[in-house]
Formats: C-alpha cells, sequence, structure tokens
C-alpha cells in the first residue's frame, strides 16, 4: 500500500457556483482618410473585435472543485475598437476554466444542464462573446460616400452557472452510521477522516486512492451512513448516494455488534440503495461483515455469514481494528475492478 495524492482525503467539495461573463465586441470606427492633396478622403474607419468567450475545458489534472472556492469570477477581454486606417480591433483572449472531467454544469437561474464533461479535453463555450462593432467603412454604398454611422461592439454573455461533480471513485462504501466505513478507508487509503463512536461522524464524502497488488489502484469512497427511511429524508437523507453512482461496486458494511438481526440491516441498506435509483441496487456489492474482533459476536457472526453464503452472496468478515480480513476483502475487490 502506498499513500499518496494528499488532497483526495480532504474533505470533498463537488458543488461550486461561478459567475462568467465574456468579454464585449469592440466597437466599430468611424474615421476617414487624411491624405495629402485629397481634401476629402473615403472613409477608412475598420471594425471592432470580436470579445473573448468563457471556455470550459475537462482535464484529468484536477479531481475536485475546491479551487472555485476562492475564485468565483471569471471575465474573458473585451475585444478591441476599430481605427482609423481600416484597422481592425483585435479579438479579446477567450478566458478558459479548467474543471475536472466528469463535471456538469448547469445554469442556475434555469436549472437546465448546459454540459456533461464526462471526457477528458472537452471544450465548450460557456459564455459567448460579444460581435465586434462595424466601422464606418463597411456602410458605404453608391448612393452614401461619406457614411458617418458605424455599429457599436456587442455585449459579452453573462451567466450564473453552477459545476457538480460527482465523484468519481471506483468503490464505495456504504452501510449503517457507525459500522466501521470511516475506519475502513483508512486503514486501507491514503484518506483520513475522522472515527468515532457516535453516528453521523462522516457527514461529506471522502475520498481515498488504495495501493494493493494491483499497480493501477482504485479510488475509493466513504460516504455519510444511511438510515431506514433515508430515501425519504431521514438521518441526512440519501443524496451522498449520487456519489456511488457511477461507481463499479459496492463495499457493503454490516456491524454484527449492532444489532442482533444484523440481516435485517442488510435488507434495510439494500433497499434504500434500491429506492434511490434502481440501477443502485443492482450494482455489484461484496459484503464486509466488520469488527470480528469482539468475541461477544461470535455466534451471530457465524449464523449470518451462513444466511448470507446461502443466498449466494459474497461475504468477507474483516476487523478494521486488527486488520484481519482486509487483505482477503481487498483483493477481491481488485478482482471484481480488474478481472471481471
Ligand atoms: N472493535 C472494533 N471497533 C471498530 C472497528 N471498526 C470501527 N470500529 C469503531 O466503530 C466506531 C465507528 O467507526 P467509524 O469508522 O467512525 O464508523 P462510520 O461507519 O464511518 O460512522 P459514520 O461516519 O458515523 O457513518 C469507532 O468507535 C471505531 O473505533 C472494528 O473492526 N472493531
Ligand atoms: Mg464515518
Amino acid at each position: 500500500m502506498r499513500k499518496e495524492g494528499f488532497f483526495y482525503g480532504m474533505k470533498f467539495i463537488d458543488t461550486a457556483e461561478i459567475f462568467v461573463k465574456a468579454g464585449n465586441g469592440g466597437n466599430g470606427c468611424v474615421s476617414f482618410r487624411r491624405e495629402k492633396y485629397v481634401p476629402k478622403g473615403g472613409p477608412d474607419g475598420g471594425d471592432g473585435g470580436n470579445g473573448g468567450s468563457i471556455i470550459v475545458r475537462s482535464t484529468t489534472r484536477l479531481s475536485t472543485l475546491v479551487d472555485f472556492r476562492y475564485v468565483r469570477h471569471y471575465r474573458a477581454k473585451n475585444g478591441e475598437h476599430g481605427k482609423g486606417k481600416n484597422k481592425y480591433g483585435s479579438t479579446g483572449e477567450d478566458a478558459v476554466i479548467d474543471v475536472p472531467v466528469g463535471t456538469q454544469i448547469y445554469d442556475t437561474g434555469t436549472g437546465e444542464m448546459l454540459s456533461d464533461l464526462s471526457e477528458a479535453g472537452r471544450r465548450i463555450v460557456i459564455a459567448k462573446g460579444g460581435k465586434g462593432g462595424k466601422g464606418n467603412t463597411r456602410f458605404v454604398s453608391s448612393t452614401h460616400q461619406v457614411p458617418f454611422e458605424s455599429e457599436a461592439g456587442g455585449t459579452g454573455e453573462q451567466r450564473h452557472i453552477r459545476l457538480e461533480l460527482k465523484l468519481l471513485a471506483d468503490v464505495g462504501i456504504v452501510g449503517f452510521p457507525n459500522v466501521g466505513k470511516s475506519s475502513l478507508i483508512r486503514r486501507i487509503s491514503n484518506a483520513h477522516p475522522k472515527v468515532a463512536d457516535y453516528s453521523f461522524t462522516t457527514i461529506s464524502p471522502v475520498l481515498g486512492i488504495v495501493r494493493h497488488r494491483d499497480d493501477r489502484g482504485f479510488v475509493i469512497v466513504d460516504i455519510p451512513g444511511l438510515i431506514e427511511g433515508a430515501h425519504t429524508g431521514k438521518g441526512l437523507g440519501d443524496q451522498f448516494l449520487k456519489h456511488i453512482e457511477r461507481t463499479r461496486l459496492i463495499v457493503h458494511m454490516v456491524d454484527v455488534t449492532r444489532s442482533h438481526r444484523p440481516y435485517d440491516d442488510y435488507e434495510i441498506i439494500n433497499n434504500e440503495l434500491r429506492s434511490y435509483a434502481t440501477a443502485l441496487g443492482k450494482k455489484d456489492q461484496v459484503v464486509a461483515v466488520n469488527k470480528i474482533d469482539v468475541p461477544a459476536v461470535k455466534d451471530g457472526l457465524q449464523g449470518f455469514i451462513g444466511t448470507l453464503k446461502k443466498k449466494g452472496v459474497d461475504v468477507y468478515p474483516i476487523s478494521c481494528m486488527t486488520g484481519e480480513g482486509i487483505n482477503a476483502l481487498l483483493d477481491e475487490i481488485e478482482k471484481r475492478l480488474y478481472k471481471g
């Protein structure tokens, strides 16, 4: 196991609201040629340059939206005004905003999804720069030789947008509060979420990178505990399950010290997964039965494991305290991720 990528251990921020304003177009110019011996030259006012646009680009270099906490306003450059001697104003520079792959962009006002940047290297224009105005040269016609009119540059688009990032974890840990989810991610990854002997210690998702046997490693996410009725808003609700939707595997953690009916606990959590989304209920799952170091649970433990095995469920008895069973669990996770 190697530890790296420290910011994965930080509290994860997955939404951000920002304001973007594209550059205005430059104004067209009104100008006339001044030449020696030519009392009145023709019109030579150039066009204004287009304003810069706001472009959002997806990159694998970023994993969070944390940067958007500090910078919330993005502006592109205005186009230059046109000049005499038919000189065009130069185009305003675009502003490129990098976001992690997987970011979705919504218009805050309408709630409409503007883009889903699910692949690296995609670019979308989120606010278009204003068009440069025409200079007076463009208004010449056979009947209109001395135009004094020009066009003003267009206004750059502006909007409030919301960025949303579903965590791109390969594996998600779900279970009741206090079963030891954070203890597991602490033990196997570089992340260090708080562990404590009460419910809802974890209140926002935490990502960790795991290096076990396979060089590729995998990303695991620890989310706040679920309770019965989470899909109706009980406890912290089921909002955090959105972070599990794109994972490939669920580690369903059950604590045999929690109740005398661990199988009911197991069913309740599965029911919450199904209530959130049918696909989540069907997602590949490994059951980790935690706290097997507690001597008082030995009997109940065997019964529970027996019941699950009879139903064809893969069970891994573990202890996040002593480390027992953890390697077997990790082997199984890598097998499912990379050999399945
Ligand atoms: N005996 C024993 N205690 C454990 C084990 N794993 C975790 N605990 C304890 O169980 C308690 C809860 O652990 P957490 O890791 O915070 O549980 P959680 O599932 O993340 O809890 P929430 O964040 O509240 O949902 C802590 O007091 C841990 O020390 C284990 O394998 N054996
Ligand atoms: Mg926790």
